[in-house]
């Protein structure tokens, strides 16, 4: 993409609703603008990262057996009246009424029309375990919506429901989703913890928290630093392995890790003091098991091996997608602005050209982004005439972890200069081995690199 095309709207000024970084870096880099309180429009910019966000929820998921499919916005009351949930659910949710007067909502979350489908099609235990999920907008009409897209009134879920034949069955779908979380996130250059929390609406007695550590987080949580140093890194897991996927969620959930809902004061004073630790986080995810909680209310049986009809148990799994836009910024920026990790920026690399309109400077910038192009990157060339100090504070700014900057000194001795955008670091080298040396950090972070 060439910027002098490009639509990025960015902001001289700090925005002055903004509270805190991620937002505000998000509106100066013009990667959102707000609709409505709590509401956004996705700019260009801010659409590529979510769009990323997604492709990585999409590939892990795939990669655990789980099965993408798309529910509307809109739903019924009926089904909400079923479960129970319809007056239940409070203030929260947005009724609204159709032009025949029937009631309808703009889901919150999904459990009663995914049982919906799941009953009209499935009899037998011969078709379990099964679990399918999507990604689509919420909407939860938060008292005090804020923060930007961390706390929006409309957001982008990534929903999934297991149906399984009786507890065990549906608790290795509970563990099969935290692993395949606990990969997701790393893939997005975060660490989230899974915490033991509480289930609020959506019910159940087993649901743990993803959190990511930072100041500005809403949720309080208490854990034993020893679970700050495991990492996923690029294990092989068998996802239908029961033990195996046990084996991991015992290591990430032996330590330590609660919200305040849910926080032990007595068990957390046995961790050594030096360990202890209370913090500010960002939920950016949550995994519950709820066993009948649905399906008993609403019929959703199946025939067993002995031919008797059993409620199927259930859970339910969700990913904060356009929270987690906001979430990587708190978690990676620095005075500057964003700074991407490579899993999830919205271009590969910036090319800043130093002088544009020379002949020269303008036909190697020309050359690196058709090379670039045909290695299957994805450059951002800053080709505007604008002074080399306005070109960087803008690539600063937008956070792309790569910078290749063409200047006619360089060119002379026939390099370009590469730079990290997170170290700072620069190093001079022709355009080809700078082609090489992104296409060899990119190599784990393309599409598709995961196997689905
Ligand atoms: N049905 C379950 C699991 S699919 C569910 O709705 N879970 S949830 O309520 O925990 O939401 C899942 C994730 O959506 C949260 O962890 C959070 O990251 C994100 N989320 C929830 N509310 C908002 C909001 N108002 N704005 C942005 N993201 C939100």
């Amino acid at each position: 993409m060439r910027l002098s095309r490009y639509f990025l709207p960015v902001l001289k000024e700090t925005p002055a609703e903004a509270q805190i970084v991620s937002h505000r870096y998000m509106l100066r880099a013009g990667m959102i603008k707000q609709a409505a309180a709590g509401i956004y429009s996705w700019l260009p910019l801010g659409f590529r990262v979510l769009k990323n966000i997604e492709r990585i929820v999409h590939e892990e998921q795939m990669r655990a057996g789980h099965i993408p499919m798309l529910m509307p916005t809109l739903q019924s009351a009926d089904l909400w009246r079923e479960s129970g949930r319809f007056d239940a659910y409070g203030p929260e949710m947005l009724r609204l009424k159709d032009r025949h007067g029937r009631d309808m909502l703009y889901g919150p979350t999904n459990e009663e029309l995914i049982t919906d489908i799941f009953r009209a099609h499935v009899n037998s235990y011969k078709d379990l375990p099964l679990t399918l999920y999507h990604i689509q907008w919420k909407f939860r009409d938060e008292i005090r919506p804020r923060f930007g897209v961390m706390r929006g009134r409309e957001f982008y879920m990534k929903d999934g429901y297991n149906f399984d034949i009786d507890r065990d069955a549906a608790l290795h779908a509970y563990n099969r989703h935290m692993v395949s979380y606990l990969r997701t996130y790393e893939r997005m250059g975060l660490q989230a913890i899974p915490m033991r929390a509480d289930s609020g609406p959506i019910g159940g007695d087993d649901t743990h928290e993803f959190l990511v550590l930072a100041d500005t987080g809403e949720s309080e949580v208490f854990y034993d630093s020893a679970i700050t140093d495991l990492r996923f890194g690029d294990r092989q897991v068998n996802y239908d392995d029961r033990e195996e996927c046990a084996a991991i969620v015992r290591e990430w959930t032996t330590p330590y890790a609660r919200t305040d809902e849910t926080h032990d004061p007595a068990l957390f004073a046995e961790i050594p003091e030096a360990r202890r630790k209370r913090s500010r986080a960002i939920e950016v995810g949550q995994i519950f098991y709820f066993g009948t909680k649905y399906s008993d209310p609403m019929g959703a049986t199946v025939t067993n091996d002995k031919g008797e009809q059993v409620p199927v148990h259930m859970g339910s799994h969700g990913i904060g997608v356009s929270r987690l836009v906001g979430a990587i910024i708190e978690a990676s920026h620095d005075d500057k602005g964003i700074i991407w990790p490579e899993g999830v920026t919205p271009f590969h690399v910036g090319i800043v050209n130093l002088r544009q309109g020379d002949a020269g400077c303008d036909a190697a910038c020309e050359g690196l982004y058709a090379a670039l192009v045909a290695a299957g990157l994805d450059p951002l060339y800053d080709d505007r005439e604008e002074r080399a100090g306005a070109k960087f504070a803008t690539m600063d700014l937008i956070g792309l972890p790569w910078r290749i900057t063409v200047g006619p000194r360089g060119l002379k001795a026939g390099v370009v200069e590469l730079t990290s955008r997170r170290s700072g670091e620069s190093e001079e080298m022709s355009s080809e081995a700078a082609v090489d040396r992104l296409l060899e950090v990119y190599a784990a972070h393309r599409p598709g690199a995961a196997p689905v």
